[in-house]
């Protein structure tokens, strides 16, 4: 999700939070998986953010680039006096440069689950556009939330940058895509990032940098579940792996174990073989034709597209109005 600096408060260890039950959970499983969500504690939203500046990373280059080139063309989209609802605003950075293209757009509601970060961003943005009304708001934005009071009689677009629908199961990205229009609601235009399928060569160094970034940030899932919920975890017997899957069009990322051993966490045993992996993320690539199909499964239309052949800008219209009705 462009740059997280996103803090999440530990969990209590006696009181199985979430996070516990669900590593525990995912551990348990057979392959041993855990949700990508989980990467973003303050060390993994910082290793993140490197991520997104090495020269091997190229979704967020290529899409400022197209946002940057192409925002007053994506801002002529946009309904007269409209609000700009960011889902998962982690920096407000790709929404500027909309905001400075896009007179039309009355008040920004950036929505984030945590309301520490949400914070950090908003004194700047009002000054920065002092005719904005910006609306901060904390809520999930993979379930359906209730716009702020102030917006409920403006028409509405939604911005979902960063390729993060990638990160989504497909049907969990329609789910999103169905939700995301419900809150939207009728003449909403919808622009997201979608990362595209493309050579191998390319998208490979792009999850195995030089620097072994995409490897610490890999990593640093074990590190918080040493550290939040008391395992003991050896990182030095676990690998980053990344490969594509072309099968299903996504980079799989996993932490393979060197050696079979034994771990502790939360108190529990968990045991794995020599070369067991945890599967710890996908990323969806897709191509243009693909994304509108699962677009159109889920109430959108395609208005505008802007590709540079690795990244695609896509600007969607609720599917019964561009029918008319
Ligand atoms: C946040 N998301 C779109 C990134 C991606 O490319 O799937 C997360 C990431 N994982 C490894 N590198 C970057």
């Amino acid at each position: 999700m462009n740059v997280r600096t996103v803090v999440r408060a530990p969990q209590p260890i006696e009181e199985p939070s979430s996070f516990a039950a669900d590593v525990l959970a995912g551990l348990a499983a057979k392959p041993k998986h855990i949700s990508p969500k989980y990467f973003y504690d303050l060390a993994g939203s910082a290793l993140f953010e490197r991520i997104t500046e090495l020269p091997e990373y190229y979704p967020t280059r290529c899409e400022l680039g197209l946002l940057q080139d192409n925002a007053p063309a994506i801002a002529s989209l946009f309904p007269a006096r409209c609000a700009l609802i960011e889902f998962g605003a982690g920096s407000s950075r790709k929404a500027r440069i909309l905001l400075g293209a896009a007179a039309t757009v009355e008040t920004y509601v950036p929505v984030d689950i945590s309301g520490d970060f949400l914070q950090q961003d908003v004194a700047q943005l009002r000054r920065d556009f002092p005719h904005l009304a910006v609306y901060p708001l904390v809520a999930d934005f993979t379930k359906t939330f209730e716009p702020p009071a102030p917006i409920a009689a403006l028409p509405r677009v939604g911005f979902f940058p960063g390729s993060t629908i990638g990160n989504f199961e497909p049907h969990e990205a329609a789910k999103f895509l169905r939700n995301a229009g419900a809150i939207l609601g009728a003449n909403a235009v919808l622009v997201l990032g979608v990362d595209l399928v493309k050579d191998p060569a390319i998208l490979c160094p792009a999850y195995n940098d030089a620097e072994g970034v995409t490897a610490k940030f890999n990593l640093n899932l074990l590190a918080r579940i040493n550290r939040e919920l008391g395992a003991d975890f050896d990182l030095g017997t676990f690998e980053h792996h990344a490969c594509y899957n072309r099968e299903h069009s996504r980079i799989e990322m996993h932490l393979a174990s060197t050696r079979r051993q034994k771990v502790r966490v939360n108190g529990k045993a968990v045991t794995f073989r020599a070369g067991e992996t945890i599967h710890t993320e996908n990323s969806y690539k897709y191509t243009l034709e693909a994304f509108e199909a699962l677009a159109h499964g889920a109430g959108w239309s395609p208005l505008k597209v802007w590709s540079d052949g690795l990244f695609g800008v896509l600007a969607l219209a609720r599917a019964d109005e561009t029918k008319g009705n």
